[in-house]
């Protein structure tokens, strides 16, 4: 395929997508799931739920007034101005209407990500089949768009994964991906000696083993810079931040960025010099780049002091009244609707022989539960001493974001959940 025709099946590709309706037809037969029209097979792999799949077309990073994309401006904003070629114009395009249903090949494959890697596995995102998922990343459409011909792009869009429950976490949340390539005159343009990019050496804690220490060095140096900046931006000067090292299979050194929020550290992104492996695959092996990932409800929710992540769902129009009309750059603290009591049930049970998954019973509480499940916990675990029988006891924390809940409606959904663990999980409760 010539890259005039991959560029336009990546634009064709972004228009499908770009609308804000909410529902998305979604039907389950005996042999398939249908999607907005698309049939896909279903097989053991397949896992996602109607719960799930209701989230595809909601683009809250596209809805005009959503905080989400209040945000999405503000980074665009900062990386047109922070990045002009010679000519003044914006280096990075920007793609935030790609279609969050991928390949598998694209979601791991394209990235390196050994068949035994943990984000692979079904207890951790969410698969249509063996061959299609709700992507887990938004690196998923990395290396499609290097291959595409483009140096230095964002995508920014909705991502899925099985997750646990809690006011940061959120089973579908928004990503922000940058991506820049360089050629070797731009590494060194201000050398005086003559450089190399790359070498036949060894892979170090600091380096790739085919990358110079000084290519390494000087990639890292300006990943860092674009990130310090970009969150000096968005936080302004004073904030408290750290980086940390970590492991991605797709980057190599590898970080994370964490920011003070509410005296804890909240980790904001990932990112690292991009596997040159990938640069191959994708038909560029005389560049070399970086790559970032950020959350977007994490930087939100610590921009706009909203203090749980489910509140971006929310249609109240207590909450979404208070970004309307707002312009990117605006300073807006959250104000809370009203604080809503809490109301927790403990569910106990003695788990089947081999044990329960965790996801699997997140997944369940959430299915039956829907957003009005704030946190699961496991509050309490033993082992019978005479028939040796394992019990464990999660205590689920329900509250609704719009209105007071009152017990009788929390113990209707408490008895259902603990039905479907029964004959989905083979628990017996207690
Ligand atoms: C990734 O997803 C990598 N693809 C990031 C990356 C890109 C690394 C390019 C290197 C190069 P991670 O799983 O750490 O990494 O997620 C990135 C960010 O998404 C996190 O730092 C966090 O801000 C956010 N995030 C992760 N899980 C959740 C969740 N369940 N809810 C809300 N935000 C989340
Ligand atoms: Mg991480």
């Amino acid at each position: 395929m010539t890259l005039l025709m991959k560029s336009l099946r990546i634009f064709a590709n972004q228009c499908r997508n770009c609308t804000t309706k909410s529902t998305p037809s979604i039907e389950f037969t005996a042999s398939t799931v249908n999607i907005d029209g698309r049939k896909f097979s279903r097989d053991k792999w397949t896992n996602v739920t109607p719960n799930i799949l209701k989230h595809l077309n909601r683009n809250l990073h596209l809805k005009p007034g959503h905080p989400l994309c209040l945000l999405r401006e503000n980074i665009i904003s900062f990386m047109y101005k922070s990045f002009p070629n010679r000519a003044g114009n914006p280096i990075f395009s920007i793609y935030d209407r790609l279609d969050p249903i991928v390949t598998t090949k694209k979601n791991f494959d394209s990235l390196l990500i050994p068949d035994d890697h943990p984000s692979r596995k079904p207890s951790d995102c969410y698969y249509l089949n063996k061959d299609f998922i709700l992507r887990g990343h938004t690196s998923a459409h990395q290396e499609e768009l290097i291959a595409s011909g483009l140096d230095s792009f964002v995508v920014m869009g909705d991502v899925y994964r099985r997750d646990e429950i809690d006011a940061s976490h959120f089973p579908v949340f928004h990503q922000a991906e940058g991506v820049r390539l360089f050629a070797k005159h731009q590494i060194f343009d201000d050398e005086k000696q003559s450089a190399e990019l790359f070498e036949d050496g060894k892979r170090t804690p600091l380096k790739q083993e085919y990358h110079t220490e000084i290519t390494s060095k000087k990639l890292q140096h300006d990943l860092k810079t674009c990130l310090t900046k970009l969150v000096h931006h968005l936080f302004g000067t004073d904030v408290e931040t750290r980086w940390t090292e970590t492991y991605f299979p797709f980057t190599h050194p590898s970080f994370e960025l964490e920011v003070k929020f509410q005296d804890k550290w909240l980790e904001l992104l990932g990112c690292g010099v991009i596997e040159q492996q990938i640069l191959y695959n994708a038909g560029v092996p005389d560049k070399v780049g970086w790559a970032f990932g950020l959350g977007l409800e994490r930087i939100a929710m610590r921009l706009y002091e909203i203090p749980d992540i489910r509140l971006f769902w929310s249609n109240d129009t207590g909450f979404l009244s208070q970004f309307e009309g707002a312009t990117p750059d605006k300073k807006i603290k959250y104000k809370a609707v009203s604080q809503y009591p809490q109301c927790f049930n403990d569910v106990s049970f003695w788990l089947p022989e081999g044990g329960i998954n965790p996801s699997d019973l997140y997944e369940i509480v959430r299915g039956v539960g829907g957003d009005i499940v704030e946190q699961v916990r496991l509050v309490d675990e033993f082992v019978h001493p005479k028939n040796k029988k394992r019990s464990q006891c999660y205590r689920i924390i329900y509250r609704h974001m719009e209105r007071t809940l009152n017990q009788a409606e929390v113990n209707e959904v408490h008895k259902r959940i603990e039905g479907q663990l029964t004959s989905e999980l083979g628990v017996t409760i207690r």
